[in-house]
């Protein structure tokens, strides 16, 4: 006679102790002002498709050449991901499999370098990132990684300063692209620089993949070799990353995926990439690009009026930076200000910045969250407002919970996740 099983495998009951944490972070997420640049709220049924039984299957390799067997459902689940990335972008191929923007990265060094292989990348405090060279990084540990800067004027890409490099680099990989770079980045230049060295261009699109597929940031697609991306920040999908390059790359690039440097793709999560590539082909998503540009500018404009220095003075995409020196007040300092007031921010290395990173001498502001919640150019003055009011008043706490009731009556007027129940 057959038992009983005896796991809970199949229990419908709650996790009481992970639950209660789930629901407090939740809560944090209705009701504070979400302003980092690299954050968004996914939408409930991308939330929904990352906690399916997608997660129970492995699938090693890719569609139809599967090291498993009963693959047939998340071939299905994959192609479509891969077909809407493709479609999304205007690309030849795409890989949904990198766990996330850096995993993306990382494939690409293994396609195309050798250890020791020159890099050239943008300056970690003029806006690059940790995975384009960081020495304690593994990019920074196996590649010798050159960087070029802003203007030290203009705070914005010197592209005759990358050229000079570039010609005495002789990189043999340049990278474009930026974790807190407020401006356009002109990836035709950048490919004319590469080819005049003979290097491969990588576009790492991570923060303005939105952006790009709402049509308000031009395309790295078919003009560098490799684009990079994550589907978490203004894409607005699950936490992940994604690989867009011309389809002469296909093979390299998927080796380089797996067995290269990952195993077992995460199924539930490129279910719900497709999801999210999905809504950002709706009419829909190209209106809410625009509007997180449009009130990034009103926001930046806005603390601008108010006295602060905007690093490159003024931004073109998602995000700002304001340089805080001529406030007296770190970044580190202005996070704890502004958290106290229920606005969530990270501090920021502004360009030639001399703290150190855990102080920094900025803050970075994105506009992808409240889009998403709705909020327009009324309130991102309103937002401004409540900003410089709470850091020139850092120290008077009736003020400091003054601006807090500002912040708590906004979000009001625009929750988000309402009865969802996780
Ligand atoms: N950590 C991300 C950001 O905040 O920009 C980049 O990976």
């Amino acid at each position: 006679m057959a038992t009983k099983l005896k796991n809970n495998t199949l229990s419908k009951e709650k996790d009481l102790e992970i639950q209660k944490i789930i629901e407090k972070e939740l809560a944090r997420q209705k009701s504070k002002l979400l302003l980092i640049a690299s954050e968004n709220y996914a939408s409930q049924e991308v939330i929904k498709t990352m906690g399916t039984v997608l997660t129970n299957k492995y699938a090693e390799g890719y569609p139809n050449k599967r090291y498993y067997g009963g693959c047939e459902y998340v071939d299905e689940v994959e192609s479509l991901a891969i077909k809407r990335a493709k479609k999304l972008f205007n690309s030849k191929y795409s890989n949904v499999q990198p766990h996330s923007g850096v995993n993306a990265n990382i494939a690409i060094y293994v396609a195309v370098l050798e250890p020791y292989d020159k890099i050239l990348s943008m300056n970690l405090t003029d806006g690059g990132h940790l995975s384009h060279g960081q020495s304690h990084n593994l990019s920074g540990k196996y590649f010798t990684i050159y960087n070029y800067n802003v203007d030290r004027e203009t705070e914005v890409i010197d592209y005759e300063e990358v050229r000079k490099t570039a010609k005495k680099v002789k990189p043999k990989l340049i990278i474009a692209g930026a974790s807190s770079y407020s401006r356009i980045i002109d990836f035709k230049k950048f490919r004319e620089i590469a080819d005049e060295v003979g290097a491969y261009l990588m576009a790492d699109i991570a923060h303005i993949a939105g952006l790009i597929a709402g049509g308000v940031h031009p395309t790295s697609v078919d003009v560098a070799d490799f684009t990079t991306g994550t589907t978490h920040k203004t894409l607005r999908g699950p936490r992940g990353g994604f690989i867009l390059a011309g389809d002469k790359y296909k093979d390299i690039l998927n080796q380089a995926i797996f067995p290269g440097s990952q195993g077992g793709p995460l199924m539930h999560v490129i279910a719900a990439k497709a999801v999210c590539f999905r809504e950002a082909m709706q009419d829909s998503y190209k209106e809410y690009a625009k509007d997180i540009v449009k009130n990034c500018k009103a926001l930046c404009e806005s603390l601008k009026e108010d006295g602060f220095r905007i690093v490159s003075g003024g931004t073109d995409n998602h995000l700002f930076l304001i340089d805080l020196s001529n406030k007296d007040i770190t970044g580190f300092e202005a996070t704890g200000i502004l958290g106290s007031c229920g606005i969530v921010i990270n501090k920021n290395l502004i360009p030639y910045d001399k703290k150190n990173p855990t102080v920094a001498s900025g803050i970075r502001i994105g506009t992808a969250a409240v889009t998403t919640q709705g909020m327009g150019v009324n309130e991102m003055r309103q937002i401004g407002e409540i900003i410089s009011f709470a850091l020139h008043n850092k120290d008077n706490s009736k003020k400091l919970k003054e601006a807090k009731n500002k912040v708590d009556k906004l979000l009001k007027d625009f929750p988000i996740y309402q009865n969802f129940n996780q």
